[in-house]
């Protein structure tokens, strides 16, 4: 039986885990044979062995995700997709306008945050968690939660699925799967940026700006740095820090709004690059933070080594791009970002440091005080 009992930070539903190995070769002999998706830390040791065994491509959003396993799906290839709920709105699209009516069977295994107790997880998590399963009976879609000792049950019924031309999701309960041994932490060059000493710049050199922050470990690190009434930490929403920022920035063409992204995020949702030089919004100055992975879930390889930043900054059409990935020219850089006329893209490229995490804004404050504070701040 599964155990169900309150929650602290980090702790798990079920006492009983899946390992990661095992998880593996059942879906080998299952017959997946790629995987793709966005990572969510309950599932990081199962990305980590597709990862080491070649055969997984991250995806930048659940959605494309879906859709690149269909294309494998449709050229013979067993796939699977690993996710969290909190990324299932971006794959509902492709999910009932593409795998339902084209009768693609694909395998989904996706994390269940703010289940089964929405009070036991964070408030993001909430709405998402309790409608996971109805979305999916809504739509038509088979699923099975993952009990201690039913995955082989779970593949049976995808397998009858896929005979059926249906897609398949097993939801994982937090903490059902085991972990992956940890990553060797890497050497890093003494002038190196980092997520704590980038934070800590910027915030030093706002003043009245507003400053949106990204899902993950950035929002807690400017929560730890210096909190204000001016900084929307962003909890769920990942990817659409530029777009917040954007409203606001149109909204309040006379004040400049600062946007604190991850790589991941940014990547995610690209295509609000477009929307926001587009938009000609002088104000906003978009930070991207990248440290090449995916921090906040475990450290998993994103894609932007193969991302040209300053190429792909002027071609989206941001009016000024800067880079910087070393100490001494940091703070001239941020000047010049925070002072040039925008929309500006300043890419800091930095050294992960899982070892440094800080509590979530939430960890203080709740969700309605902060917001209500920060439309205070932003005039509203
Ligand atoms: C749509 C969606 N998919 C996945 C997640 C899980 N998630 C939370 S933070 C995060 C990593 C963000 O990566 P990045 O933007 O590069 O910032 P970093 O964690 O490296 O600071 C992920 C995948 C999520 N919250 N929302």
């Amino acid at each position: 039986m599964l155990r169900i009992r309150r929650l602290g930070e980090g702790e798990a539903v079920t006492e009983e885990k899946l390992p990661a190995r095992t998880f593996v070769t059942a879906l080998h002999e299952y017959g997946v044979r790629r995987v793709t998706g966005v990572p969510c830390g309950h599932l990081k040791g199962p990305w980590s062995e597709f990862d080491r065994l070649g055969e997984l491509t991250p995806a930048a959003n659940e959605g494309a995700a879906l859709a690149l396993a269909a294309g494998w799906e449709l050229a013979g290839t067993p796939a699977a997709v690993l996710c969290q709920n909190s990324g299932f709105g971006n794959l509902v699209n492709p999910l009932a306008s593409l795998l339902l009516p084209c009768r693609i069977p694909v395998f989904v295994a996706m994390t269940l945050r703010g289940w089964p107790d929405p009070e036991s997880d964070e408030p993001q998590h909430a709405a998402m968690g309790a409608a996971s399963e109805s979305l999916l009976d809504e739509l038509g879609v088979p699923y099975t939660v993952l009990r201690p000792g039913g995955f082989a049950e779970a593949l049976e019924r995808a397998g009858r699925a896929r005979k059926a031309g249906l897609p398949f999701f097993t939801l994982i309960p937090r903490g059902s799967v085991g972990a992956a041994d940890p990553a060797p932490v890497t050497e890093r060059a003494g002038d190196a940026l980092t997520r704590p000493i980038v934070v800590a710049a910027l915030l030093a050199e706002l003043g009245d700006e507003l400053l949106v922050t990204t899902t993950g470990y950035l929002s807690r690190q400017a929560n730890h740095e210096l909190d204000r009434p001016g900084t929307f930490y962003m909890q769920g929403s990942m990817g659409h820090a530029a777009a917040i920022g954007l409203g606001l920035a149109t909204a309040n063409p006379d004040r400049r709004v600062v946007v604190l992204d991850g790589d991941g995020a940014f990547l995610m949702h690209l295509g609000t690059g477009t929307t926001v030089s587009a938009a000609g919004a002088r104000n906003l100055v978009h930070v991207v933070v990248d440290n090449g992975c995916y921090e906040s879930t475990g450290c998993q390889a994103t894609t932007s080594s193969t991302v040209d930043w300053t190429a792909l900054g002027t071609g989206l059409g941001y009016a000024a791009v800067l880079t910087c990935r070393r100490r001494e020219p940091l703070t001239g850089q941020l000047r010049r970002a925070l002072r040039a006329p925008g929309p500006v893209l300043c890419v800091l490229d930095v050294a992960p440091t899982p070892d440094e995490v800080h509590p979530r804004a939430t960890a203080s404050a709740g969700l309605d005080e902060l917001t209500e504070r920060f439309r205070k701040a932003a005039g509203s």
